[in-house]
C-alpha cells in the first residue's frame, strides 16, 4: 500500500459558477454563459448545487470527511457585476461569510481569481484579446488581496488552454468560434501576461500568502514510433502544454515552442502579437510562482493527421462519439485496450506521472505542486441514499498512486484536490456528468455522501491509498 506524506492536503475543488447556482442574486452581474446557456436550451446554470444557499452544509460535510482544504472561485462579477467600477458588497460580504465558515471548520480555503467566468461586459469587448481586460483582471485581482485578508493560497487563472480551445477552436464555449488559431494563441499569450501582472502586483505588495497559476496538463504520447505521429505530438503538446508553462516558469517561450506554434500558425493561416514589454513582465514573474496548480484527468496518443479540422465533443456521455482531427497539428486517437469513461476520457495514470516528472526536469525552479483538480465523471445510480460508486474509487487509487511515486522520486508536491467537492454543473454536459464525492439531488438540493467519501475519508486520515 502507497503512502502520501503526513502533511499532505487532501482536498475538494468546485468552482463559482458551477457550484454556487444563484446567478441573478446578491447583485451579481451577467456573464457570457448565462445567455449562451439559455441560447442553448440544454441545461441551466440554476440551480446548480446552491453552494451560494447551502455552503456552511457543504464545508460541515468537509470537516466530517476529512476534506481539509477547499477550492473555490470568486465570481468576478459577484465584486464587480461590470468588471470594473462600482464594487457590490453583497458579493463581498458573501465571500467574507463562507471564509468565516472555513475558518470555523478550520477548512483552508484555496482561492482562485477567473475560472471561465469573465464578465459579460468585458467578455462582449473581446474577452482577454482585449487588453483593456487585462488590466481590468488586475484590478480586480487587488481588490480581492486588499479585501479578503482571510485568504492565504491564491490562483490568478483556471485552465488557460480550455479557456482557449473551448472558445476559440471547439467552439464549446461562448464566443462558439471554431478554428481561429490567431485568437487562440493571442488569448493564451494575453492571459499569461496578465497572469505576470497580476504576480508581479502581488509580491511587490507583499500580500501575505502564496500564488500560482492552475493548468490544464495533459500528457500526450505519439500513437506510434514513426517520425510523422512523433511530430504531432510534438506540436500538440507544444500548443496544450509547452507553451504556458514556457510562460510561467521561463517567461519566454522557448525557440523549440515558437518552432511548433509557427508551424501550426503557416497551417491554419494565424498570427500573433507578442510585445516586447509583454516578455519582461512575464520574466520577472517567472521566478515568483509560488506554485504550480495541475488538472490532470486524461491524457491523449496523437496522431499525424493532414486533413482539415474534424471535431466532435462528447458532451453526453455516449462512449465512442468523440472526434478530434485538427488541421496544422494531428488527430487524438483511441489506444486499444486503455480504459476510458464514458465522456471518452482515457483513464492512464502513468500521464499523471510522466507530467510530474518533466515538469520536475524541465523546469527545476517550479517550487511546489498542487493537483488542483483529479476526478472522474460517471453516471453514478442512486438507489434508496445509497450511491456505490467503485469505478471512481478504483480511478482515484489509481491517479493518487501515480502521485505517491512521483513524490517517491522527487517531485514536490504538496496536495490534492478532488474534482469535485459535491456534485455540480458542468459547462459541456450539464448535470449527468457527476464528479462529488457527494451526491446532489438537483431537485431538493440534499446532499447524500457516496461509497468514494467514506473512503476519501479513510485516506485522509490515515495518509495510506487503501
Ligand atoms: C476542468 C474545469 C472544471 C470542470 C472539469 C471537468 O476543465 O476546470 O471546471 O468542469 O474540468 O470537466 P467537465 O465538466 O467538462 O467534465
Amino acid at each position: 500500500m502507497l503512502k502520501l506524506p503526513d502533511d499532505f492536503i487532501l482536498g475538494g475543488a468546485t468552482a463559482a459558477y458551477q457550484a454556487e447556482g444563484a446567478t441573478k442574486e446578491g447583485g451579481k452581474g451577467p456573464v457570457a454563459w448565462d445567455e449562451f446557456l439559455e441560447k442553448q436550451g440544454r441545461f441551466s446554470p440554476d440551480p446548480a448545487s446552491d453552494f451560494y444557499h447551502q455552503y456552511p452544509e457543504d464545508i460541515k460535510l468537509c470537516e466530517k470527511f476529512g476534506v481539509d482544504s477547499i477550492r473555490l472561485s470568486i465570481a468576478w462579477t459577484r465584486i464587480f457585476p461590470d468588471g470594473v467600477g462600482e464594487v457590490n458588497q453583497e458579493g463581498v460580504d458573501y465571500y467574507h461569510r463562507i471564509f468565516a465558515e472555513c475558518q470555523k471548520r478550520n477548512i483552508t480555503p484555496f482561492v482562485t481569481l477567473h475560472h471561465f467566468d469573465t464578465p459579460k461586459a468585458l467578455f462582449d469587448k473581446g474577452d482577454f484579446l482585449n487588453r483593456d481586460t487585462l488590466e481590468a483582471f488586475v484590478n480586480y485581482a487587488e481588490f480581492c488581496f486588499n479585501e479578503f485578508t482571510e485568504v492565504r493560497n491564491w490562483s490568478t487563472f483556471n485552465e488557460i488552454y480550455p479557456v482557449a480551445t473551448n472558445q476559440y477552436l471547439l467552439g464549446v464555449f461562448p464566443p462558439s468560434i471554431k478554428s481561429d488559431f490567431t485568437s487562440i494563441i493571442q488569448c493564451l499569450h494575453n492571459m499569461m501576461v496578465a497572469h505576470a501582472m497580476t504576480i508581479n502586483l502581488f509580491k511587490e505588495n507583499n500580500y501575505p500568502g502564496e500564488i500560482g497559476v492552475v493548468h490544464s496538463l495533459e500528457t500526450k504520447y505519439p500513437a506510434s514510433d514513426s517520425e510523422e505521429d512523433r511530430h504531432a505530438c510534438f506540436l500538440d503538446d507544444a500548443l496544450s502544454v509547452r507553451f504556458l508553462l514556457d510562460a510561467t516558469y521561463l517567461g519566454y517561450y522557448s525557440e523549440e515552442t515558437m518552432r511548433a506554434i509557427d508551424e501550426i500558425c503557416k497551417k491554419n493561416g494565424a498570427t500573433y502579437e507578442f510585445l516586447d514589454n509583454d516578455f519582461e513582465v512575464m520574466k520577472k514573474a517567472s521566478k515568483r510562482n509560488d506554485y504550480l496548480g495541475i488538472n490532470h484527468y486524461q491524457c491523449h496518443f496523437v496522431k499525424a493527421y493532414d486533413g482539415e479540422t474534424m471535431i466532435h465533443h462528447n458532451g453526453t456521455g455516449d462512449k465512442g462519439t468523440s472526434v478530434y482531427k485538427v488541421k496544422g497539428i494531428g488527430e487524438r486517437i483511441y489506444k486499444e485496450g486503455l480504459k476510458r469513461t464514458d465522456w471518452d476520457w482515457l483513464i492512464y495514470p502513468e500521464g499523471m506521472y510522466d507530467i510530474l516528472m518533466r515538469i520536475k526536469q524541465d523546469y527545476p525552479h517550479y517550487n511546489k505542486i498542487f493537483i488542483t483538480e483529479n476526478g472522474m465523471g460517471y453516471k453514478d445510480e442512486f438507489e434508496d441514499g445509497v450511491i456505490m460508486d467503485k469505478p471512481r474509487i478504483e480511478y482515484l487509487k489509481v491517479y493518487l498512486e501515480a502521485i505517491s511515486k512521483a513524490i517517491t522520486d522527487g517531485v514536490n508536491v504538496k496536495g490534492y484536490f478532488l474534482w469535485s467537492l459535491m456534485d455540480l454543473f458542468s459547462w459541456t454536459n450539464g448535470y449527468n456528468k457527476r464528479y462529488g464525492l457527494f451526491y446532489v439531488d438537483f431537485e431538493t438540493q440534499k446532499r447524500y455522501p457516496k461509497e468514494s467519501a467514506y473512503w476519501y475519508k479513510m485516506v485522509s486520515e490515515t495518509k495510506t491509498i487503501i
